[in-house]
Order: structure tokens, then C-alpha cells, then sequence
């Protein structure tokens, strides 16, 4: 498997500051900014401090610990570059929070008094926009509107109560198309401070943001004045096969908690459920106005928390249904070649251009399959395998393995799913398809009626 480092660095490479082991001395100074070296899925951070919730998981990232200094919580994020394993051995140069991007999750509680140090590390100016909370306007972190930029090399501290619960982000506000191009973001979660009628309690609670960036194929670092045509399309900067599974117990309720800071919409579909959407950015959706949705369209600077009962047990796939974010990035720019025959002309070619292959005369499925060369620093269009093949896919695909009888804290990816016999499609085996047989029969005729054209008739008149 590909997921062997899933939850390793939870355990090394976080350094959590908890109230008790910080000194009376140490509450005087900045509290510790804790960096994580792994772009892997860190373990829920079950609070140790402060009141008691249920954490959310964050695919391929981690949440930020805090401690506790005289009843706030204090956070430290440092802005700085980074380097992001976005696929197995795809390394890209970004921009991001304590080792990574996107940055770590903060999770508090509605009512929290929340104090937020961020120290720039960056070699530009920055400030950090908390998308979606109520707060004092100085806080809103809009740099030359609400406060002065955050120059390289300082600190600035925040400082607000976290009064709603829900799912919000935190991004610059400065310089904000490169900064964002280059991945500065996080999810920020405050959860409910007791039950909530409209907040349900689930069993697992993930949480992802969409981001795309445009590295081209071989080189390092993305380009950040690209406007639409982005080649990388990511859950929390990672591709697939390289972004986690979300796995449930059978009967499970489920929160996928999604934000969009890309520069296009993406339909979220889920496969083999329906959910709701039982809240936003903007709160928690009434029970009225929830309907049941297998696709929803995530706007952007959008959240949805999409939830469902995992009823089905299964592999089932969770992507963005814009065929092109599921691709990788080679190959968006291939012509069209289905029905080119290609006989004889290869041979011409090959004589000016010993190389020359042609694809995706019957189509572009081949390229699944393929070991391309490739240059060095990117991963391939359509990738993956799976228990029958390749999956094709790349991009902003992931699967959600439902399994019966988990353990309620076992996040780990259950391998492929097991079809009960006589569960799978499969090849025919009785007679084939008359290849002289009529293939279409207009309605009100019998298959094989002669054709008769009614006098008159015109599409105009209808
Ligand atoms: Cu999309």
C-alpha cells in the first residue's frame, strides 16, 4: 500500500505544546510553533485542554496544537516557504504554514477566546484573513484595510472569540494571487460549545480544501499569474493516487467538510450515497432547506459540510465530476485523435522524429496503462491502480471505503473492498450482439419495421 506512513507523523514530527508542560516563564513568550515534516494523514488531535469535542480528521494534513495561557488558547502559525510531496516523489517549492500547505487545522470551541501569533517568515509582506468568523473589524486580517502588513521577518498576533461554530478557513489577504497561487491556506473548525439542534454528532468528521496550482511538467515551483488554465487540481495539495481514502464504519454518520480556494467551481460527487448539506461557511443549514444531493457545486471561496449515514459498504469514489480535474498534468493539450487512422503515416514521421508515438486513436484509456516518460519532477495524466486495473483518474479523486465493524478510532485505509460473489460486473457469456441486427427502433414500431417517412413531417411543424 501506498498509504505505510499514514498516521507516522502524528506521532514524530508534531511537538504539541499542552498547558502542562509549559512554564510560568514560557507564558511570557511566544508559544511554540510546532512544524510538520510529512504530507501524510495525521491522527484527530484529541484536545488535552479547554472543553472536550469531537476532532475532525484533515485529509493529508494535521491540526495545529495550542496551549492554554490564562483561559485563551493561543495558536502559533508561521508563514514560510515549503516543500509539498504532492504525489509520490512530485515535489513542489510553495508557500505555506509550519512545514506545510495547505497549513495546519485549527480547531477550537464556539465561545473560546482565541489569540493567534504569526510570525512571517515569508520574503514578502503577509496577513492572515480568518474567512467567515465574527469578529472586531482590526481583526479581519485585511492588510492596508484593517491593519498595517505583516513584514517580513515579524510577528503580529490576533485576537478574537470564536462565536459561531462551524467550518471557515484562514488565508493571506496581501498579495493574495501569489499567495494563494502558492498555497497559503487552512481549514479552521470551532465546534459546537454543547449539543446544537442543527450540528449532529457524527463519527467521522474530515475535513479538505480544494486548491489548484500550475506547475509545468519538470520544473519546481507553480507559476502564479496563471488565471484559469491550472494543470494540478488537489484535495489539500495532493493528487491522486496519492491523497488518502476516507474510511467509515458501516452505519457511520459522515461530515466531509469542503472549502474551494481555487479559481473555478467544483461538483463534489460521491458515489453510492446520497447527503445533505447541513451547513456552510455562513452556519449550519436549517433542517428545512436541506435536500438530498449526490453532487453539490462548491463555489468559490465556498464551504459545504456535506453528511451522510455510510450505509453502503464498498470502494466508493469521491472526486470533483469536471472530467479534467481528475487528470493529471500531462496531456491537456493532446489533439484529438479518436478515429484518425494512423496506417503508414508513422513510419513517415519517425524518419524526421525518431520518437514520434501516436495517442488516443481509440481514445486516450491507453494512457492509464502506459509507463510514458515523463520529465523529471511531475506524475502522469491518468494514474492509479486498483483490485481491476487502472483507475484512470488523477487529480481530485480520492474513494470512500466503507467497512462493516471498524474500530470507532481506526482511520486506516482498509485495503480494496471485497465483493460478496456475484456482486461485480462482469463479462457477458451468453450469445453476442447480431452485428446485422437493427440498433434503434423508433417508438410505436416493431424491431426490424421498415422505415416510412410520414408526408410533411418536419421538425418546424412539431
Ligand atoms: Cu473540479
Amino acid at each position: 500500500m501506498q498509504r505505510r506512513h499514514f498516521f507516522s507523523g502524528a506521532a514524530t514530527a508534531v511537538v504539541a505544546a499542552s498547558a502542562a508542560s509549559v512554564s510560568r516563564v514560557a507564558l511570557a513568550a511566544l508559544p511554540e510553533a510546532p512544524s510538520q515534516s510529512s504530507a501524510d494523514t495525521a491522527a484527530p488531535l484529541t484536545p488535552s485542554s479547554g472543553r472536550p469535542y469531537q476532532p475532525v480528521v484533515t485529509l493529508n494534513g494535521w491540526t495545529l496544537p495550542w496551549r492554554m495561557n490564562a483561559g485563551v488558547k493561543e495558536f502559533h502559525l508561521v508563514a514560510e516557504p515549503v516543500v509539498r510531496e504532492m504525489a509520490p516523489g512530485f515535489m513542489v517549492n510553495m508557500w505555506g504554514y509550519n512545514g506545510q500547505s495547505p497549513g495546519p487545522t485549527i480547531e477550537v470551541v464556539e465561545g473560546d477566546r482565541v489569540r493567534i501569533f504569526v510570525t512571517n517568515r515569508l520574503p514578502e509582506h503577509t496577513s492572515v484573513h480568518w474567512h467567515g468568523q465574527r469578529l472586531p473589524s482590526g481583526m479581519d486580517g485585511v492588510a492596508g484595510l484593517t491593519q498595517p502588513h505583516i513584514p517580513a521577518g515579524k510577528t503580529f498576533v490576533y485576537e478574537f472569540t470564536a462565536r459561531r461554530p462551524g467550518t471557515f478557513m484562514y488565508h493571506p489577504h496581501a498579495d493574495e494571487m501569489v499567495q494563494l497561487a502558492m498555497g497559503m491556506m487552512g481549514l479552521w473548525i470551532t465546534h459546537p460549545k454543547a449539543r446544537h439542534p442543527l450540528i449532529a454528532e457524527v463519527q467521522r468528521d474530515y475535513a479538505f480544501l480544494l486548491s489548484a496550482y500550475d506547475v509545468e511538467p519538470g520544473s519546481l515551483t507553480p507559476k502564479v499569474n496563471t488565471m484559469t488554465d491550472f494543470n494540478i487540481w488537489t484535495f489539500n495539495s495532493r493528487v491522486f493516487p496519492a491523497i488518502d481514502p476516507l474510511v467509515a464504519r458501516q452505519g457511520d454518520r459522515v461530515r466531509i467538510r469542503v472549502g474551494n480556494l481555487t479559481m473555478t467551481n467544483h461538483p463534489i460527487h460521491i458515489h453510492g450515497h446520497e447527503f445533505e448539506i447541513t451547513g456552510t461557511d455562513g452556519g449550519p443549514t436549517p433542517k428545512a432547506a436541506r435536500w438530498p444531493e449526490v453532487t453539490t457545486d462548491v463555489a468559490v471561496g465556498q464551504m459545504r459540510q456535506l453528511e451522510f449515514i455510510a450505509d453502503e459498504p464498498g470502494d466508493w469514489a469521491l472526486h470533483c465530476h469536471k472530467s479534467h480535474h481528475t487528470m493529471g498534468a500531462m496531456g491537456h493539450g493532446v489533439p484529438t485523435m479518436i478515429g484518425v487512422d494512423h496506417r503508414g503515416l508513422v513510419g513517415k514521421i519517425q524518419k524526421i522524429i525518431p520518437d514520434y508515438m501516436v495517442m488516443g486513436e481509440r481514445g486516450m484509456a491507453d494512457m492509464g496503462a502506459m509507463e510514458m516518460p515523463l520529465p523529471d519532477n511531475t506524475y502522469p495524466m491518468m494514474t492509479g491502480t486498483g483490485p481491476f486495473g487502472p483507475l484512470e483518474m488523477g487529480g481530485m479523486f480520492t474513494t470512500l471505503k466503507v467497512r462493516q465493524g471498524l474500530a470507532a478510532q481506526d482511520w486506516r485505509d482498509p485495503g480494496w473492498y471485497r465483493h460478496p460473489a456475484g456482486t461485480v460486473a462482469h463479462e457477458w457469456a451468453g450469445a453476442p450482439l447480431d452485428a446485422a441486427a437493427p440498433r434503434q427502433t423508433p417508438p410505436g414500431r416493431a424491431p426490424g419495421a421498415p422505415s416510412v417517412r410520414k408526408p410533411g413531417a418536419s421538425h418546424e411543424h412539431h
